[in-house]
């Protein structure tokens, strides 16, 4: 299925992370932004499922986030299950200078709890913060929401790139940590795992927990 059970040379991980949200808050810049520093200021709705891999190191070793990127429009949406399935890491996003992006967050959340199969690291993800002059959704209400839900929080501009790599690898972090916490002491897990297509090679020692991390920007 993979290399992971080559012994040896390859240390590879690989994990899928899904990002939802009504349409327009900018899902598709926030990937294309963290996955080819590019920024579309007149793209067009996504239609179907599109995704991009990315890199990045942890611990020596190479660890692969397959992006996934949908529509935000109901009309234009593929098979919402295969979308979720296997996604071990998500990113919920608003556009701070739209309430009602805001309000629909929580039925964002009730789709990916429904669907997925397994732990998710979730990171609720507030857009567009270059438009502060025009800002909706206050940095305070994007924290309690995720307080509440115990997810992550950041506010983000894929347009300056604020904060983008820093939330896709903040959550990368995150499931690899949770993957390295229950490898331990679990051969089950790694079998789910192994199922979703998430490969693990390496029983990584990093058994510690971090706590929740804020970062908004372009707040007073
Ligand atoms: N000012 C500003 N505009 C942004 C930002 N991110 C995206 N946009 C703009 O918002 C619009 C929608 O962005 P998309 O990335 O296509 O939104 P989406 O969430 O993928 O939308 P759907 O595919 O319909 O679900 C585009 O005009 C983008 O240029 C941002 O951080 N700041
Ligand atoms: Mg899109």
């Amino acid at each position: 299925m993979s290399s992971s059970d080559e012994e040896g040379s390859g240390e590879e991980y690989l994990f899928k992370i899904v990002i939802i949200g009504d349409s327009a808050v900018g899902k598709s810049n926030l990937l294309s932004r963290y996955a080819r520093n590019e920024f579309n200021a007149h793209s067009k709705a996504t239609i179907g499922v599109e995704f991009q891999t990315q890199s990045m190191e942890i611990d020596g070793k190479e660890v692969k986030a397959q992006i996934w990127d949908t529509a935000g429009q109901e009309r234009f949406r593929a098979v919402t299950s295969a979308y979720y399935r296997g996604a071990v890491g998500a990113l919920i996003v608003y556009d701070i200078t739209r309430k009602t992006t805001f309000e629909s967050v929580g039925r964002w959340l009730d789709e990916l709890k429904t669907h997925s199969d397994t732990t998710v690291a979730m990171m609720l993800v507030g857009n567009k913060c270059d438009l502060e002059n025009i800002r909706d959704v206050s940095v305070e209400d994007g924290k309690s929401l995720a307080e509440a839900e115990g997810l992550f929080f950041m506010e983000t501009s894929a347009l300056d790139s604020t904060n983008v790599i820093k939330a896709f690898e903040l959550v990368i972090q995150e499931i690899y940590d949770n993957v390295s916490r229950k490898v331990l002491n679990s051969d089950t897990y790694k079998a789910e795992l192994s199922v979703n297509r998430v490969s693990l090679v390496n029983n990584g020692a990093d058994g510690s927990k971090k706590s929740q991390g804020y970062f908004s920007c372009c707040s007073g």
